[in-house]
């Protein structure tokens, strides 16, 4: 296989070499006991130390939207290395991040015209929750200083993002540093009504009416923001119900409340246009990013914000700072190069486009697993699927997890999210090599 890097040649690596690394969001002992070591990508395949092709089902961590290996990512990240290795993002510029910011607002909805650059999908929503909160006091509205997130949302892991999520691993461990006045929607999963759907669900719109619940118990004017993912990925892929979206901004315009929608995951594509605040038809007032933003290359996010929030904060005098926040990394050169790079190629091949072309074959795809056995749920939206599995008695999460350990071996790459397996393939996959990733993963199942 010519792609692969001289300069990292592929080698297992033994027991004592694997301790120092503490992995992230892992099974540390589990790992180290039975490794998974990847050496190289092209395309939509990984190959592993051992030499094995992996079909990646899930875009790396649903970020490599374009396909692995992209060259022209690559070279233009070696150019600006070369160039200009770093620049100070804080009263200093330089033109990649002016260009990058103005290709993100010519593809993203209308009127969030202003982009704030940060490093991973984390920071996006711990900048977005600042955003929101210093708005609101410019306005004259100082006591707006709730937020409302979502249960089973995932909003990355820095204190503000787990305060908002709700996953219970992900929080129960750190109570008295959640940020506090957080409160939570309920989620939309209904598999009692809703299993088995094809694109958005029919049922659930009326569980956006519990953010008036929550209106009603803490008064409209103690309220900052509602953050929510369009589609909630890391909890395993819930479609937003028909009209829920819609009915959420309605009730955020109509109270003075910004509506955030955290597009980590749905942003670049994945949905069939670039952003789904687009696809369903609903305008945010701020909209987080990162991921595919540079095809998964270089670490960056980014906060979208609407003119009007943006002009709120550039009062006072001309010299002095707007908003205290940013990242030494904010803007960092390296990064924008790879997201200019990713954007073309994103326009040149129109990927956002052919999501909408392939994503009826997906959908009959993914569908085909309904009546395996376990299987209690497939769900699907653009290039995302969800699989739940009736979990293990006792065991919750062990079906998710052997399924993913038994695809690995059996040569593709899924994410188990508890007991569903969730689907988020490279954007640029191929009919037969969507027919080999759900049949690879039937046989899975099957083989229980
Ligand atoms: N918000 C959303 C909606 C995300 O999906 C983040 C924020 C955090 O982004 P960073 O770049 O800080 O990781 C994410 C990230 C999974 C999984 O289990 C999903 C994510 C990250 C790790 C695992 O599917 N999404
Ligand atoms: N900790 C210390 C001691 C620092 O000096 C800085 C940045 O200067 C940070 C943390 C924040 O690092 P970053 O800007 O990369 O998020």
């Amino acid at each position: 296989m010519n792609a692969r890097p001289e300069d990292f040649a592929p080698r297992a690596l033994t027991r004592e070499e694997l301790e120092a690394h503490w992995m992230p969001f892992t099974a540390n002992r589990h790992f180290k006991n039975k490794p998974r070591i990847l050496s190289h990508a092209k395309g939509v395949h990984y190959w592993t130390a051992e030499g094995r092709q992996i079909l990646d089902g899930v875009a790396g961590l649903w970020c490599v939207n374009a396909g692995h290996g992209r060259k022209e990512i690559s070279q233009a990240v070696a150019r600006s290395l070369e160039q200009m290795d770093f620049a100070p993002p804080f009263n200093m510029g330089h033109p990649q991040a002016f260009d990058l910011a103005n290709r993100i607002v010519k593809i993203a909805p209308a009127g969030l015209d202003h982009v704030f650059f940060v490093n991973s999908g984390s920071e996006a929503v711990d900048t977005a929750m600042k955003i929101a909160l210093q708005y609101q006091r410019l306005k004259g509205e100082a006591t707006r200083t709730r937020l409302i997130g979502r249960e089973r949302g995932y909003h990355g892991v820095n204190l503000g993002g787990t305060s908002l999520g709700g996953m219970v691993p992900n929080r129960k461990a750190w109570g008295p540093a959640m940020v506090p006045g957080v409160d939570h929607l309920p989620h939309t999963h209904l598999p009692a009504k809703n299993a088995f759907s094809k694109g958005q669900p029919e049922h659930g719109v009326e569980l956006a009416n519990e953010l008036e619940r929550l209106i009603g118990l803490h008064d409209a004017s103690s309220i900052a923001a509602v953050f929510v993912e369009p589609i909630a990925g890391s909890t395993g892929v819930l479609v937003p119900p028909k009209g829920y979206l819609q009915r959420l901004r309605e009730i955020c315009t109509k109270h003075g409340i910004l509506l955030i929608f955290d597009e980590v995951i749905t942003g670049f594509g994945r949905t069939g246009s670039a952003f789904a605040a687009q696809e369903f038809g609903v305008i945010p007032d701020l909209i987080t990013c990162a991921k595919g933003l540079t095809n998964g290359s270089v670490p960056m996010g980014a906060v979208l914000v609407k003119k009007e929030i943006h002009d709120a904060f550039m009062v006072g005098p001309e010299a002095a700072v707007e908003f205290f926040h940013g990242y030494t990394y904010s803007c960092h050169p390296t990064a924008c190069a790879a997201g200019i790079a990713a954007l073309d190629i994103y326009e040149r091949e129109g990927i956002f486009q052919r999501v909408k072309e392939i994503a009826p074959y997906w959908e009959n795809a993914v569908h085909s697993l309904k009546g395996l056995p376990g299987v209690v749920d497939v769900r699907n939206y653009g290039l995302v699927a969800g699989i739940e599995y009736e979990p293990i008695a006792g065991s919750p999460g062990k079906r998710g997890f052997d399924t993913f350990l038994k695809a690995f071996d059996a040569g593709i790459l899924v994410r188990a999210a508890g007991d569903i397996t969730a689907l988020s393939p490279p954007l640029v996959i191929e009919k037969p090599q969507i027919d080999q990733l759900i049949e690879t993963l039937g046989k899975v199942i099957k083989a229980g």
